[in-house]
């Protein structure tokens, strides 16, 4: 039987070819269990998603962000949360995981996603990021669902890298600037590819920086609001950064996951820009999370020798350390979304300063409760 499924593309060429369960919504996410993986689950799961996950098998626990779901799979209405063991290097498994749950849409999130890392990890970071897209797309076409599964991409505003215009937008020429930003560009192109050459709903969301509570501790936001946290609760003295200088257009990951759902909700697969358009150096973000805990802080010395002290204790809180550099820089990132606001009417809800007081609001209770965390 051939349908359009309620909600879908109203495009003749991408129909159901086949069915799995009467007009379900079924959505398989890769990288769950990661900060962005973990709010698309709850807002799907919250519109009625049969929501799938592919999770990594590790010495210990990597489900926190996921457990409140998956320890309670009647919490969303009846609606059920599978998860299942994958590997965005391992085809095989990606196949059988496709070919049993018969996704309508899936969600790439899964990747090696650390800038830094990216520099050490290369070629495994090319595995996940840029081969493990094309597994996933070709698992897809291995089981016959390329007209019927819709796919998302994470793509990244790392793609700009050496940024050729500003703001950017869907427009503006990559210069990929890590090895992973290189990896996202063959992603990025193989989406495309793949859209055009066998009439994939394949779409990229270009998404600039977003953060959370639920933030990686080793990216520079998180690590600035545990370690401001901890300053201000007295368990520690002083956080070390690398770049004070690079600008980045900052936003909420729950706003971000929206974009990503509305994306496939189009008639036509499409990229798209998502950003707050506004930037803010990482000195600023490390001004902002002090002044939430009445601390004000005063810069003396430059580069390698620069300090952020505190204005009425001469206290040191911020030291720069060589080894938080890249062998290459991303310097300056803003959005420009307009598209996405023509097309599905998406705006960031969250402001900058608000994104700190959540994050800065989390962190303190999280290290009340565990210094040690
Ligand atoms: P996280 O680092 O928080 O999550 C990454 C996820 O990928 C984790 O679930 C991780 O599993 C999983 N993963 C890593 N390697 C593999 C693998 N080999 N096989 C299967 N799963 C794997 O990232 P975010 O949630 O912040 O980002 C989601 C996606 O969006 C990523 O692709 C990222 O590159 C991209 N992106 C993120 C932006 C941001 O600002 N957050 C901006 C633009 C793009 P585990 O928990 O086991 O490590
Ligand atoms: P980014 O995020 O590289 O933009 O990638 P990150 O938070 O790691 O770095 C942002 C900027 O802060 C500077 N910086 C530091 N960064 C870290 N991690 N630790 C530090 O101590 C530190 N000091 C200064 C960095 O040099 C950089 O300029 C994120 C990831 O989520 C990617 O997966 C995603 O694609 C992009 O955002 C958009």
């Amino acid at each position: 039987m051939s349908l359009c499924r309620p909600g879908r593309s109203n495009n003749p060429d991408f129909v159901s070819k086949m069915s799995n369960g009467d007009k379900k919504n079924v959505a398989l996410i890769t990288g769950i269990t990661g900060q962005d993986g973990s709010y698309l689950a709850e807002f799907l799961l919250n519109k009625g998603y049969e929501v799938h996950g592919v999770i990594r098998r590790a010495s210990s626990f990597n489900t926190g962000r996921i457990d409140h779901l998956h320890s309670n799979p009647h919490a969303h209405c009846g609606v059920k949360f599978f998860l299942h063991y994958g590997d965005m290097t391992d085809s095989s498994c990606l196949v059988k995981i496709i070919n049993r749950i018969k996704p309508t849409e899936v969600y790439n999130l899964a990747a090696q996603s650390h800038v830094k890392v990216s520099f050490d990890l290369s070629e495994y970071t090319a595995e996940v990021d840029a081969v493990g897209t094309l597994r996933m797309l070709d698992a897809i076409r291995t089981c016959g669902l390329e007209k019927f599964t819709k796919f998302y991409q994470a793509s990244t505003s790392e793609l700009y890298g050496k940024v050729a215009e500003v703001p950017q937008t869907e427009k503006t020429p990559f210069y990929p600037r890590s090895p992973y930003a290189a990896a996202k560009l063959y992603a990025y192109w193989i989406v495309i590819n793949y859209r055009e050459a066998y009439g994939m709903f394949a779409c990229n969301g270009i998404l600039f920086n977003h953060e959370s509570p639920r933030r990686g501790e080793n990216f520079v936001t998180r690590k600035i609001t545990r370690e401001v946290a901890k300053i201000h609760l007295g368990i520690l003295e002083c956080l070390e950064l690398g770049n004070l200088d690079s600008k980045r257009d900052w936003g909420h990951a729950k706003d971000y996951v929206e974009a990503m759902w509305l994306m496939l909700q189009q008639e036509k697969a499409d990229d798209f820009v998502i950003a707050s358009g506004e930037t803010h150096s990482v000195r600023e973000f490390v001004e902002a999370a002090f002044k939430h805990v009445g601390k004000e802080i005063v810069w003396e010395g430059k580069g390698l020798n620069e300090v952020g002290k505190e204005k009425d204790t001469g206290i040191v809180r911020v030291k720069v350390n060589s080894k938080y550099f890249r062998p290459t820089e991303v310097d300056l990132l803003l959005g420009d979304a307009s598209k996405a606001k023509a097309a599905f009417n998406w705006s960031p809800k969250v402001k900058f300063n608000e994104l700190i007081t959540d994050m800065m609001e989390a962190d303190i209770a999280l290290m009340r409760k565990n210094p040690l965390a």
